[in-house]
């Protein structure tokens, strides 16, 4: 079962034997990508850690699964991003048994910087349960798709509002999208150069072992507050729409995922609409 923890970027995965705590983009250190354009916002990192730690302490799970984008900077660490992300991890080991991280884009030689005994997973994702977890920006295993479920990050969804005056806001949200694994593996048997012989749903079982199930796909909110992003419901007439196209990644990109129809919900629970009704007020 998965249960978002309403109204924080996280959720609950429980399975019989155990509790594990999911969040995703963490972007430590986006402060100082800041400061090299000579903006200077004091560390957010500790307050990252509070609120971590207090999901931890009224959650009591065994397990932590970041999924990906620990650190900001994409192939190198700065600095205080060598002090702050060994010291946040020091922190999370005492309160929470197991922890382990989903390799994202961002996390490029995140190893030195990582305490001993977390494990990082690699970015073709993990499963917990009947979840399938990924970070995003690459395939995730053909695994996964034997789960009904798929959760990613990735794409710090946020949903923009704009009133007549043209005041625009934008609010973090959790997506819902209907899927079709037979689809998806479909487009990874391809990606493979393997041919889909007479019928698309024994393909996968011959040459991946496997027979998709996936349903559903969860698109976590970052749970770092302050990361930007394109909004999701933005108009597809909109020039920079190739570009956003290629930053949601292969599986969003893929025909399998309906995200027209996509819902969305305010970390609050409130549900506004699917995508599609939400691109006419963005
Ligand atoms: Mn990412």
């Amino acid at each position: 079962m998965i249960a978002p923890l309403i109204p924080y970027q996280a959720a609950i995965i429980k399975t019989r034997k155990t509790r594990t705590l999911v969040i995703a983009d963490l972007h430590i250190g986006w402060e100082i990508a800041l400061s090299q354009r000579g903006i200077h916002v004091p560390t957010q990192t500790p307050k990252l850690l509070q609120k971590l730690k207090n999901l931890i302490l009224t959650n009591k799970p065994e397990k932590l699964i970041i999924l990906g984008d620990v650190k900001h900077t994409i192939a190198t660490a700065g600095i205080s991003e060598w002090q702050e992300i060994p010291e946040f991890f020091n922190e999370l080991k005492k309160q929470v048994k197991e922890i382990c991280v989903i390799r994202g884009n961002h996390d490029g030689n995140i190893e030195p910087l990582l305490p001993e005994k977390i494990r990082i997973l690699p970015s073709t994702g993990a499963t917990v349960g009947e979840v399938g977890l990924f970070h995003g920006h690459r395939w995730p295993s053909p695994a996964l798709l034997e789960q009904k479920t798929l959760m990613m990050g990735h794409v710090h969804p946020v949903v923009a509002f704009r009133d007549p005056a043209g005041f625009r806001i934008a609010r973090q949200v959790w997506i819902r999208a209907k899927c079709d694994g037979t689809k998806l593996a479909g487009t990874l048997l391809q990606k493979h150069k393997m041919k889909i012989e007479k019928s698309a749903e024994k393909t996968p079982w011959k040459h991946y072992g496997i027979k998709p199930k996936s349903s559903q796909l969860f698109i976590m909110p970052s749970f770092n507050d302050f990361l930007g992003s394109r909004p999701l419901n933005r108009r597809k007439t909109d020039g920079a729409a190739e570009t956003g196209r290629r930053i949601r990644g292969p599986v969003l990109r893929s025909e399998a995922v309906d995200m027209e129809n996509a819902e969305a919900y305010l970390l609050d629970g409130t549900f506004l609409g699917t995508l599609n009704q939400l691109s006419t007020i963005s």
